[in-house]
């Protein structure tokens, strides 16, 4: 009997990928780029399962047109590139990577907002374009975040553990979210719950975590810079589309709020030409889980994924992260 087929839409770790090699035959990318729909079609019509990233838009046009497939993994804890709805109407299964990416993505928001507030981005370009010909004590005056209101809007785990990070800078965490947290949570995050109107208002350094959801979209606008602090910061590591950029960059030219830092963009890779032009604003192409072991916890966590929806490996039959179990069990 021929082996099922992978197809694995972007290049990663060969050691990772060659634990799939014994039960599929695996066919995967060399170069990592967006793929039209017609491409997409014609790389799935013979799959089984895919590995796919989030330029990969998989809806029910798709669908239609790949009849052998059962699986796909996503290589990321989002999944708005996923018609998920659609994927279970046509029977296949589909996981994503949370919490292997927690820590890591934590970090990052705090390096984003550390470098918006401290100015890291604007002052490194100043240096490099030769411009220091001596200190100047009162240059360079940023905000501090120790002891600052750190403002969380979303609170699922990459939120807590945001949250977390700020004991150690004294600094005092309030959020808001869809639903609030078990008070155990809250305490151990040391987070206090606010509506978003307070949120706004109160803090230093709001940090956007929010899943994208079309009801979430331009959740950040003109509206709520305008109710911001205009000493504040504004960190995106969420998803392009959350924040209106052009309202944004509005924002920090008339100093309605300090400064900002972006890992995400609405239609990504391209930016909004007018952020390109505000020298205080961190700009990062997508990177916030980008670290070597997080990458290969990702890659691994999306191949075992896979193993397991056609009974191999260690929980064979229940995918560790999958998201919409009920088609495995429609399936048996
Ligand atoms: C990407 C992310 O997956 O996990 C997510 O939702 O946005 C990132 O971790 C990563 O950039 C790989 O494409």
């Amino acid at each position: 009997m021929s082996k099922p087929r992978v197809w694995i839409s972007r290049p990663f770790f060969p050691d990772i990928v060659d634990r799939l090699r014994e039960h599929f035959e695996v066919t995967q990318e060399a170069e990592e780029r967006a793929y039209t729909p017609v491409e997409l079609v014609a790389h799935l019509k013979d799959a089984d399962a895919a590995i796919i990233g989030l330029a990969d838009r998989i809806d029910a046009d798709i669908l239609r047109h790949t009849p052998k497939l059962r699986f796909v993994a996503n290589t990321g804890v989002g999944y708005n590139n996923l018609d998920l709805a659609a994927l279970t109407e046509a029977g296949v299964g589909a996981s994503n990577t949370p919490d292997v990416l927690n820590e890591t993505v934590a970090d990052y928001a705090w390096a984003l907002m550390l470098a918006a507030a401290r100015r890291v981005g604007e002052a490194e370009r100043w240096l490099r374009a030769g411009q220091w010909k001596g200190s100047r004590f009162e240059g360079w005056l940023g905000a501090d975040v120790h002891g600052k209101t750190i403002g969380i809007l979303g609170m699922g785990r990459i939120g807590q553990a945001i949250a977390r990070r700020a004991s150690g800078f004294r600094s005092p965490v309030i959020y808001h979210n869809r639903s609030r947290l078990d008070a155990a949570i809250e305490k151990e995050c040391g987070a206090t719950y606010v509506d978003k109107a307070t949120l706004l208002a109160q803090a230093d350094h709001l940090v956007l975590v929010l899943p994208f959801t079309p009801a979430n979209r331009h959740s950040i606008g003109a509206a709520e810079l305008k109710a911001m602090k205009p000493t504040a910061t504004l960190t995106n590591i969420a998803r392009g589309g959350i924040v209106d950029d052009e309202a944004l960059a509005r924002a920090l030219a008339d100093g309605e709020i300090a400064a900002a830092a972006l890992d995400v963009f609405e239609g990504e890779p391209q930016v909004h030409p007018d952020l390109l032009e505000q020298d205080n604003v961190v700009l990062s192409p997508h990177i916030a889980s980008a670290s070597r072991d997080t990458r290969r916890d990702m890659a691994s966590l999306a191949v075992d994924n896979v193993l397991a929806a056609f009974g191999h490996g260690p929980c064979a039959g229940r995918p560790p992260t999958i998201l919409n179990p009920g088609v495995l069990a429609d399936a048996s």
